[in-house]
């Protein structure tokens, strides 16, 4: 008895240690929800339904809203109709009381963490009036993660969802942390495993992890999805093939759809990479992308599933690589079930820094398309690097593709505000892991946050999304945020420029894609892994040229196509990925191509210094922990931003034979030494 009372005030001492250590260190864990709760809850007015999304969004309010009382309503008046069933509308003034009314529970919770974004970033003061439906209606994280916990280009440690552990209260508490950040950002689904998918994923152990994942998710308002193998039907099931046309194969499709809304009712559905990069898919039966897709819909339909059926596909052949998600996806145009979308890469070759946008977006006209962006930094630096994207994905939802006459935007084609769709969608590649910190470096977390909000609003501006993100991550002081927000901002053109300027792409070490590899050549292996199949460098200059007739640059609508095709009207930002171009070659600023490189990675490199010596000056207004963390990271940054002007300036100079302009950094390595040793003693990934 005594001795069970004593362990219990031990455990409760313990209890009380840990739990206020955790609140007031700041190593990341919280993520952009740091705000503190309130000594004396405010009053929260809502009729009480048990619902547990409803009750959710009662107890955020209760803990830290910080104004007057704050009704929550479900309505279905003529101006709440108006929003999606997600919307919000939020009303009133934080000193008399605020209204948030939806048409569902979910809306609710939307609108919670939306009033609750203003009150930390100090947006609360007067009268509030604000009315919000998301943009798309699937805002969707795909994780590349393996049953075996590993994380397919994953840079934050192994997977969240544990896979090998017991399902303890640990792990279900860091579920749902994980549930609520994405809630408070506007999303409302994730797809828990890889891409790269084993068939075992759909056997019984699994499936029960996976149902303990839902139930845990769904007060979120966030639903499962899973990726699946292609072949599962033969590698799981036991039939002798997983040809979509046979009836024991379609038989057996069902029984597992069935079984899984058993499990979990509210399912989402399935994501597929199938054939591409030697996984298994319809065509090893000679059937087509469409019979694959529409068996598993056909599955689906009945429960309201639906299926994301990925265009990333090439195969080694003649055809240039950025054109081949065209030639195999645009005939099929108009064939798929309309429970369906085709899940799109924002661009045509691999998450590059610098990519034109897919042109599937636009000429695939008959069918939703969903676009695919990597909030992990697989060619970014991974979790070293500062990057942040939101100015990227900007770039890419404001690309005219002009199929609808100028002003047809990527966002706009795909939201389904230009021309109308069955279903919209967008999915984010993850970048979380078990790091404390969930995704390696402090300034990642903006890139899970941008997304978020960009899903939810792709017209916010990438400043008012790093604006937001910087208040309430850090601190809300003026000189803090201005300073950070410009490096934020300005943070993917410095990676551009000291990684592939110009149009370059792909010149990574092809089995990490974390530097500079642009020499490797491996006999035997794919050409279309090969850097050199995109640079193409020679004696006579650089750059894939895809102006060619026939070439990739024809897949775009007119005048894009024209003004792309030709060297002079060609935007700089994409020389090198339409042209081959000439040494030589006199660019708008008047230098020659060859010194026009050396000067961008220069300036890459000079940029990065200069975020060090900004992020040194914030110190004050940070805590030690994430100071020296950032810091830290910056430092391996400024090292490989260098890596990376050296190896690829020294490597090219083999072609060009010309000097590195004198006002340039000179290069410190020694390009045998770098070829040979492949990274640079003082660079740690
Ligand atoms: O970018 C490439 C990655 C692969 C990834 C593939 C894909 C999941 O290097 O790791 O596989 O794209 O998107 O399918």
């Amino acid at each position: 008895m005594k001795s069970s009372r004593i362990k219990l005030t031990l455990t409760v001492i313990f209890f009380a240690l840990f739990t206020s250590f955790k609140i007031s260190a700041e190593d990341g864990s919280r993520l952009w929800l740091r705000a503190d709760t309130v000594i004396t809850p405010s009053e929260v007015i809502y009729r009480d339904t048990g619902d547990e999304t409803l009750l959710l969004a009662v107890e955020e309010l209760r803990r830290y809203w910080k104004g007057h009382a704050v009704r929550l309503v479900i309505s279905d008046a003529r101006d709440i109709r108006a929003l999606t069933s997600e919307g919000f509308l939020i009303e009133g003034d934080s000193r008399s009381g605020v209204t948030i009314t939806s048409s569902t529970e979910a809306g609710l919770l939307y609108g919670t963490h939306h009033l609750l974004r203003l009150q930390v970033t100090g947006e609360t003061g007067g009268s509030i009036t604000v009315k919000e439906s998301p943009k798309y209606a699937l805002r969707i994280l795909n994780h590349w993660d393996n049953q075996d916990d590993s994380v397919e280009r994953g840079y934050a440690g192994s997977s969240i969802w544990q896979w090998q552990s017991e399902q303890d209260s640990t792990v279900i508490a860091l579920y749902r942390n994980y549930a609520r950040a994405n809630a408070s950002i506007g999303l409302n689904g994730t797809v828990l495993n890889n891409v790269n998918a084993s068939p075992l994923i759909l056997s019984a152990p699994i499936l029960k992890k996976v149902k303990t994942i839902a139930d845990v998710l769904r007060p979120y308002h966030i639903k499962v999805y899973l990726s699946v193998n292609f072949d599962s039907p033969a590698a799981l099931g036991g039939l002798p093939s997983s040809d979509p046309l046979s009836k024991d194969v379609r038989q057996w499709w069902k029984g597992k759809v069935k079984e899984l809304y058993t499990v979990i009712p509210d399912f989402g559905g399935f994501l597929v990479k199938a054939n591409s990069e030697g996984l298994p898919g319809p065509q090893d039966f000679g059937r087509t992308h469409a019979d694959g897709a529409n068996m598993l819909a056909e599955a689906l339909a009945p429960f309201g599933g639906i299926v994301m059926w990925r265009a990333f596909v090439y195969n080694p052949s003649d055809e240039d690589r950025a054109k081949q998600a065209v030639l195999e996806f645009l005939p099929l145009d108009g064939q798929f079930s309309p429970n369906v979308l085709i899940q799109v890469k924002n661009g045509p070759v691999d998450f590059q820094p610098r990519e034109p946008f897919s042109p599937l977006f636009g000429l695939m006209k008959e069918t939703p398309l969903m676009p695919e962006l990597q909030i992990t930094q697989e060619y970014l630096g991974q979790s070293n690097h500062l990057v942040y994207l939101a100015t990227m994905w900007k770039e890419f939802f404001e690309s005219d593709t002009y199929v609808k006459g100028e002003g047809s935007s990527v966002a706009e084609i795909t939201d389904g505000s230009l021309v109308p769709q069955k279903l919209t969608g967008i999915a984010g590649v993850a970048n979380t892991g078990m790091d404390v910190n969930w995704c390696g470096h402090h300034f990642a977390q903006a890139n899970w946050y941008a997304f978020g909000r960009l899903a939810w609003n792709h017209s916010l501006t990438a400043e008012e999304v790093a604006d937001e993100w910087i208040k309430q991550t850090f601190s809300n002081e003026p000189d803090f945020v201005a300073q950070v927000s410009t490096l934020m901002l300005e943070s993917r053109e410095t990676a551009v420029r000291y990684m592939m300027p110009l149009g370059l792409h792909h010149i990574f070490a092809w089995e990490h894609h974390y530097g500079p590899e642009p020499w490797t050549d491996i006999p035997g292996a794919r050409t279309d892994w090969m850097p050199s199949y995109y640079h193409r460098a020679d004696a006579e200059g650089i750059g894939f040229d895809r102006s060619i007739s026939g070439g990739a640059v024809e897949q775009y609508a007119t005048p894009l196509c024209e003004k792309w095709k030709d060297l002079a009207t060609c935007p700089e930002k994409f020389l090198l990925w339409f042209h081959h171009v000439p040494w030589d070659y006199r660019t708008k600023s008047g230098k020659i191509l060859w010194d026009e490189l050396c000067y961008h990675y220069d300036e890459g490199v000079q940029e990065v210094r200069e975020y060090q010596r900004t992020w040194d000056k914030m110190e004050p207004y940070v805590d030690a922990e994430r100071f020296r963390h950032v810091q830290a990271k910056l430092k391996i940054q400024s090292h490989d931003a260098v890596w990376w002007k050296d190896a690829c300036l020294l490597y090219f100079q083999t072609f060009s034979r010309r000097i590195i302009p004198y006002e340039i950094e000179r290069p410190i390595y020694d390009l045998d030494e770098l070829i040979e040793n492949s990274r640079p003693k003082t660079v740690k990934p």
